[in-house]
Order: C-alpha cells, then sequence, then structure tokens
C-alpha cells in the first residue's frame, strides 16, 4: 500500500476541497502543501514544472501524480475500495448527478473565467454574480427535481451513505452560499449539506479549516 499522500491546493479552491474531503471519508492522511492563487503562486515557474496546468489540485502517491480532481477521486476509490463512493443502491443516478455537478458548474464558474470575464469583457461585480448564479442554478434545478423523484435510502443522504455525488455537491453549495446565492429552491440539497456538515471528513476538509485558511 502507498504510504505517503500529498495534496497541493488552496482553502478556497471547490476542487481542492473534493479531494480533501475524499481524503478524510477514506480517513488517510496526507501531507497538505498550500498553493496561494490569490498570489499566482500556480503560475511560478517552480509549479508549473511539476503541474502544467497551473492549477490546484495536484495530487502525489508515491509516483503517482495527477491534477483533474475527478481522476484523483477516481483513483482513490480504485487503491482504498472501503468505503466505496459509488453505492450499490442506483449506482448509475449517484454517477450521473455526481457528473452533472461536478463537470457543468465548475469550469464556467472557476477563477480563471471569471477573471477573463472581468479583464476581456469588463464584467463588473453584479454581472459576475448573475453568472455565477445562472450556472448554479441551470444545474442545481434539475438536480434537486431527480433527488426529488428518487427514493432515498436514508432520511438524510439519497444514496444512504457520503458518495461521489457529495464529494462535490458540498464545496458547490459552499461556493453558491459565498455567491450570495438563494439556496431556498433546493431544499433538498440544502437538507443533504445539513447533514455532511455534521459529518467529521466534510468538516474538517471546510475551507475555514485549512491551515492557509485567512
Ligand atoms: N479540471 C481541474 C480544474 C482545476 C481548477 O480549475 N482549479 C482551480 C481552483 S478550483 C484553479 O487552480 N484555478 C487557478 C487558475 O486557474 O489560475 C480539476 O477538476 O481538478
Amino acid at each position: 500500500m502507498i504510504d505517503a499522500l500529498t495534496l497541493w491546493g488552496y482553502w478556497r479552491s471547490s476542487t481542492s476541497y473534493r479531494i480533501r474531503i475524499a481524503l478524510g471519508l477514506k480517513s488517510l492522511r496526507h501531507d497538505y502543501r498550500p498553493i496561494n492563487l490569490k498570489l499566482g503562486e500556480q503560475k511560478s515557474e517552480d509549479y508549473l514544472a511539476v503541474n502544467p496546468h497551473g492549477t490546484v489540485p495536484l495530487f502525489q502517491a508515491g509516483d503517482v501524480q495527477m491534477t483533474q480532481s475527478l481522476a484523483i477521486l477516481d483513483w482513490l476509490d480504485a487503491t482504498y475500495p472501503d468505503p466505496a463512493f459509488v453505492p450499490t443502491d442506483a449506482p448509475e443516478l449517484c454517477r450521473d448527478l455526481y457528473y452533472a455537478v461536478a463537470t457543468e458548474i465548475h469550469a464556467p464558474n472557476n477563477l480563471a473565467v471569471l477573471k477573463y470575464l472581468r479583464t476581456e469583457f469588463g464584467a463588473d461585480q453584479a454581472a459576475i454574480e448573475a453568472w455565477y448564479a445562472t450556472w448554479i442554478a441551470k444545474t442545481f434545478a434539475p438536480v434537486e427535481a431527480r433527488l426529488a423523484a428518487h427514493t432515498w435510502a436514508s432520511p438524510d443522504l439519497p444514496f444512504g451513505q457520503p458518495t461521489l455525488f457529495e464529494i462535490v455537491l458540498i464545496p458547490q453549495v459552499y461556493n453558491a452560499r459565498r455567491w450570495k446565492t438563494d439556496l431556498l429552491a433546493y431544499p433538498l440539497i440544502a437538507k443533504i449539506d445539513a447533514h455532511c456538515a455534521t459529518l467529521e471528513a466534510f468538516d474538517r476538509a471546510r475551507p475555514e479549516n485549512q491551515i492557509d485558511a485567512t
């Protein structure tokens, strides 16, 4: 078994947040190396030499090095199968909701895109907030409807256990709140979020609980 796990991340990065939750759920100890996105450390020569994407997370386990959060989640689940990230009940729905949340919201709302909107299109703060809320609603609305149509495996979690879906959902709920998006329209998503907040792996992974939080 691989023993040295290292995560380069940033406290407010939602993709780093995904990996922190996953490592916690698998009870995996790891070194955390902060990369300050605000100071542009992700574009430093030294960092780019290791991660040419110039983004976080960066994950290392022995000889394995990965830069994509979903690939890292796949690797963690394959390498450390217990507890499983995909439920035996309704695995297809779980994966479908996981990909919806993981791929449709973060891509248009990530830091580099928001910066581009500001610098190349002159978007002001109000325009950026409207943009942000648009992409959250576009995915949260159908996810909420599908959660309502599903028979939940437990009162607080649709699949009865934390899965890939919750691992990517909770960081997006955190971001939605931060960007003043009203969550009243998504009571089931809010319920899942409230339950996850009671679980140690999710609590320890919260941005405010990281050593680089300011
Ligand atoms: N596809 C990558 C995206 C990583 C990504 O965009 N990370 C953001 C933080 S959440 C970042 O490092 N942004 C800094 C930048 O683009 O300069 C993943 O899923 O891990």
